[in-house]
């Protein structure tokens, strides 16, 4: 597999990755959006080691294991809940992925995939949200080439949102 950056349209929990990144909220029990399927998907196991983390603040990260999904670990994280762009929801959002990528450092993980932060249920902006993904990602990559991140994208949408922002901040080579 090529180091670096790759955009796919599909479903997150059907990912054969080191680790898929959750958009949790702060009790980590679950909800609606890409949380309730990646619960779905992994099994009451997951829930239950939840219960056990005693919840998340936002933008910082949290990890279990996998369970039923082909992923190994889940790598729960919570997004800002957009409010108007002043309430630092900008930071709030890079620090959730550069927790995440922080975790996967820690845990020697190689290949992570990402669902759109914050882009669904807490109506972050798409292609703002988008530039602050790949930047951070981007940053992460200049220290660790070997990993490779996959923005997993739920529609056509925001495919193409991620690929032209790809672009524009990678180049061509994206
Ligand atoms: N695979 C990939 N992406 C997905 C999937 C999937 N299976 N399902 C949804 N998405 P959201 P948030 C996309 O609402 O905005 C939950 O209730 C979706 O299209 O899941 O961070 C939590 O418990 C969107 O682009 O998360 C919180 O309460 C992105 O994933 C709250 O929602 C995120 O949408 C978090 O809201």
């Amino acid at each position: 597999m090529i180091p670096g950056i790759e955009v796919i349209e599909g479903d997150i929990t059907q990912q054969s990755v080191e680790a898929i990144v959750n958009a949790a909220n702060t009790s980590l029990l679950g909800g609606g959006g890409v949380d309730g399927a990646i619960h779905r998907a992994a099994g009451s196991g997951l829930l239950d080691e939840c219960r056990r983390l005693n919840g998340c603040k936002t933008g910082e990260a949290k990890i279990t294991k996998g369970y039923n999904l082909p992923a190994k670990w889940v790598i729960h994280t919570v997004g800002p809940v957009w409010q108007d762009g002043n309430q630092g929801e900008d930071d709030l959002l890079a620090s959730c992925y550069r927790r995440c990528l922080e975790l996967a450092e820690q845990y020697e993980i190689r290949t992570i995939a990402f669902p759109g932060i914050s882009t669904g249920i807490y109506r972050f902006p798409l292609q703002r949200a988008t530039k602050i993904a790949v930047t951070e990602a981007k940053t992460f990559l200049e220290r660790h080439p070997l990993v490779q991140v996959i923005f997993v994208c739920f529609s056509r949408q925001s495919y193409d949102c991620y690929l032209a922002v790809v672009k524009e901040i990678l180049g061509e080579e994206g």
